[in-house]
């Protein structure tokens, strides 16, 4: 067992002697030393710089840059550049505080990048497995060497297995660029006869897979800004003041609505999340993964005391009653049947069953109820820690129910019940190519495709483009992402998969030394945003569309390269050159995307004139974004997407996929936006030896993994596990204690922080920490992912996170 001693001094000074002996281990050699230096903090920023010092330049001049990690928001930087190095950053300089011109500061996160450019754990060369895979230990090798084994490896993959067994992995670390987003490497590969791709992605598997049965296409809700109009806003699971934290973005939007609208506002969250401190009138705490449960209790009362709209219901949906039925559906299968009892369960959803299940008092869902049918217009958005569920599918078409059953979608102060909507300029991106290879496995069961690839089919596994799986993944390409461990689930068994097959070649490229560069078989260094230049793209901002010029502010540093040239280098050794690169210049393809998006954005200023000015805003011509209005005027003429051309809240393609696919035991599909008890819910048996739920929320600290390892952030926002004082209390933990999370997938130490903000009998360990095992295998980092399983969501075969039964015991 670990020392519980060792293990707090650890969890107090995560930038500890501990790490660096990790870490030292893990990267040998100067680039260790330099790490180890780093670390303890005896390098100035400047001795770290390494070759890039030499490019001295005299006088200081300010470059644009911008964050381009995956929170949503894309904060523009103004970079301090002397003697080459960063020197200082500084947030946007242009507009105001005013809604529609806001300045869109960026956040802690931003404000930090030099200490993720300087970083110790930066890749500094590229390097070549020595160790067993997932040891950590590397030799340096030349870029010739590196660039040879990658395209040594690739030809050895495709000849044996065939193209299908080259899979690219998710990775969101570069989402804000265009040349060195992931369209970079789909594009090299489809040059090369193609890939395995993904389809779905970690942030939102289940809605995604929910909105074709049920708006036909993914349909977002109205923009945050619209909610000036609304007399109620409802914000379910959903947190923009964490998860959208650009200073001009949708946490700007959020607060300005609620000062300037002064709409009442209920959140909806296990959690009382930032967003609910600071805008909510009322917080509404539920157990995880029963937000389907609330809605039917919600539901009932309306139905039971006429309170919904019948006559949007009648108009634009299916389902509701077992008059709107589609042919063929069973009697009793309505929404209506279901809630009051006349369904197949014969059970009705009164408030008492729905107090019983999600842990909210009955006469609040009555009253909430009331109210919400009551307030014209009323602005209900999702968040997507609802849906990132084992039951995520269901709850994602509730909410959007509760929208349907007081008929507030497609009117200004409404909303869809989906995430806030946000306006998009039209803009050029860099062209991908067509990928040959159309056979795709679910982003979150890749692993499955490693070990047990020939039992996977369309009905058991969701395979799409074909019917199974032929080849094993025996390539894996990692850029720019952390998913292959870190941001993936149950680490201890992703670890075990990947060590297994010896002819498995996984490449790795990124700029940290993270989790899943510890599997690289080949680690290659990328030069980071403020290494290249590019045309970032929007981010979300409401009803004010942006786009920033990040230029070049410094050179790559060490042996780092730009992951287009990276790719140039593969393409020309594999006889694919010209075609991969069109003769151009990373630059010469921001102009030309550039010139491109001009056309389709006049205002967009040219590349010259753009470098100077950084940013570029455009306001929506329409105003705040309010989806499926032209619906809502003529639903005749312009249906919706699905079968019905309605919004069908039955969904007779779901019963279909219900009666056919193979599901493992305890998987439900519903044609209803049911209320599923599912794997690990409030009321799976497992509950008496794992009695608390689990989720992992976003984090201020940290855009998932990115900036986990920049010590200012971790001193800042600490990572810590919530829980309830009644729960502590039981467990004799008071705050600040280290805690022992265990389930049957891992354990985890971890600092307690006990705090009323969470509901009882559930804890939470905000996502992406770094995992870091000790001798035991005990995680000291606080990683989720050492506890959360692999088991997919039964219709998207989707990553169920936040679904999570563990113990909790005081070190
Ligand atoms: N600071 C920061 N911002 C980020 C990110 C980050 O890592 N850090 N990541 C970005 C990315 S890629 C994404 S996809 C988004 C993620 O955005 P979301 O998926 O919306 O974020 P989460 O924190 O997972 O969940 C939002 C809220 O839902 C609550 N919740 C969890 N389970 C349930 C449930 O069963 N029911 C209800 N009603 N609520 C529940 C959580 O407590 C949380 O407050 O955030 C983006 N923004
Ligand atoms: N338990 C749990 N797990 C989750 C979630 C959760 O809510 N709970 N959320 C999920 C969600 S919504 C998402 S989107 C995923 C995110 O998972 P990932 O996409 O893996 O996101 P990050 O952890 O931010 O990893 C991004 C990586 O990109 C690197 N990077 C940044 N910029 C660059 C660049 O310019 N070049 C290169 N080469 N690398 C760069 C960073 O160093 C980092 O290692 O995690 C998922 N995992
Ligand atoms: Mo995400």
């Amino acid at each position: 067992m670990s020392d519980p001693a060792a293990a707090a001094a650890v969890l107090a000074h995560p930038v500890s002697r501990r790490s660096f002996v990790a870490w030292s281990a893990a990267a040998g050699g100067t680039a260790a030393a330099a790490g180890a230096a780093g670390r303890l903090g005896l390098l100035p920023l400047a001795a770290e710089n390494g070759t890039a010092a030499a490019a001295a330049d005299g006088g200081e001049r300010v470059v644009w840059s911008s964050c381009n990690v995956n929170c949503g928001s894309r904060c523009p930087l103004r970079l301090t550049v002397r003697d080459g190095q960063v020197v200082r950053v500084d947030p946007d300089s242009t507009g105001s505080d005013v809604l529609g011109d806001q300045q869109l500061r960026a956040c802690v996160r931003g404000r930090a990048i030099r200490q993720r450019l300087y970083s110790p754990d930066r890749i500094k060369h590229p390097m070549r497995r020595v160790g067993p895979r997932g040891s950590g230990e590397f030799e340096q090798i030349s870029w010739d060497e590196a660039l040879d084994l990658v395209v040594d490896a690739l030809r050895r993959t495709i000849d044996r297995h065939g193209n299908e067994a080259v899979y690219y992995n998710y990775g969101s670390g570069s989402t804000g660029g265009n040349i060195s987003k992931r369209g970079t490497w789909p594009r090299l590969l489809a040059c090369l006869g193609g890939y395995l791709h993904y389809y779905g992605d970690y942030s939102t598997a289940q809605i995604t897979a929910a909105y074709p049965y049920f708006y036909g296409e993914w349909t977002s809700s109205n923009s945050l800004a619209d909610a000036l109009s609304a007399r109620l806003v409802v914000l379910w699971g959903n947190n923009p003041l964490e998860t959208r934290m650009s200073g001009g973005g949708e946490t700007f939007a959020a607060q300005e609505v609620r000062r300037q609208g002064g709409a009442r506002t209920v959140v909806v969250d296990p959690r009382l999340s930032e967003t609910a401190v600071s805008l909510a009138d009322e917080w509404v705490p539920l157990r995880p993964g029963t937000d389907a449960a609330l809605v039917a209790g919600l539901a009932h009362v309306m139905i039971s005391e006429d309170l919904h709209d019948q006559a949007f219901l009648d108009r634009y949906c299916v389902g509701f009653d077992e008059d709107h039925l589609p042919d063929g559906a069973a009697p009793g299968s309505s929404y209506r049947s279901y809630v009051l009892g006349r369904g197949p369960d014969a059970t009705a959803k009164n408030p008492e069953w729905a107090a019983a299940i999600t842990g909210v008092p009955a006469g609040t869902i009555t009253r909430l109820a009331r109210e919400i049918a009551a307030a014209k217009p009323c602005a209900i958005t999702q968040g997507w820690g609802p849906q990132r569920h084992s039951n995520g599918e269901n709850s994602a078409r509730a909410v959007f129910t509760l929208a349907a059953l007081i008929g507030q979608i497609g009117v200004p102060g409404g909303g869809t019940g989906g995430r806030e909507a946000a306006y998009s300029m039209a803009t050029a991106a860099f062209p991908t190519l067509e990928n040959p290879v159309t056979t795709e496995v679910s982003v979150f069961n890749w692993t499955d495709a490693i070990h047990r690839h020939q039992e996977m089919t369309a009905l058991s596994d969701g395979i799409r483009g074909t019917d199974r799986l032929t080849a094993p993944i025996r390539f894996i390409w990692q850029y720019a992402g952390n998913a292959l461990v870190n941001q993936h689930a149950d680490i201890n068994r992703t670890g075990q998969i990947l060590s297994e097959p010896d002819d498995l070649t996984i490449v790795v490229i990124d700029h940290q030394m993270t989790v899943s560069a510890r599997y690289a078989d080949i680690l290659l260094p990328d030069a980071s945003t403020p290494e290249q230049i590019d045309l970032a793209q929007q981010g979300s901002a409401g009803a004010l569309g942006y786009l920033v010029l990040a230029d070049r502010a410094i050179e790559p540093m060490w042996e780092c390269r730009p992951v287009y040239d990276i790719l140039t280098g593969v393409a020309e050794r594999m006889g694919v050159g010209d075609a991969f690169t069109e003769g151009r210049t990373q630059e010469d393809w921001v102009r030309a995307v550039l010139a491109e998006t001009r056309e389709l954005t006049p205002g967009v200023p040219d590349f010259e004139e753009f470098r100077r000015q950084g940013i570029y805003k455009e306001m929506s011509p329409d105003g705040p974004v309010v989806p499926l209005a032209d619906f809502r005027a003529d639903p005749e003429a312009n249906p919706l997407d699905t079968p019905s051309g309605k919004i069908e809240i039955y969904s007779a393609a779901l019963q279909e996929i219900a009666d056919t696919w193979v599901l493992p035991d305890g998987d439900r599909i519903t044609a209803l936006p049911e209320y599923v008890a599912s794997r690990e819910g409030p009321e799976d048996p497992l509950r008496e030896q794992y009695p608390l739920q689990l989720i992992g929320h976003h984090y201020k600290s940290r855009t998932h993994s990115t900036y986990g390892n920049v010590p200012w952030l971790q001193e800042a926002h600490p990572q810590e596990m919530w829980i309830n004082p009644a729960d502590a209390a039981d467990r004799d933990v008071r705050n600040g204690d280290t805690v022992d999370v265990v389930n049957d997938r891992g354990r985890v130490w971890i600092v307690a922080r006990v705090t009323p903000r969470i509901a009882p009998g559930v804890v939470s360990i905000p996502q992406g920490a770094w995992f870091a095992p000790d001798a035991d295998g005990v995680d000291l980092g606080g990683s989720v992912n050492t506890l959360t399983s692999l088991h997919p969501s039964p219709l998207a075969k989707g990553n169920a996170q936040h679904t999570n039964l563990v113990e909790v015991t005081r070190t």
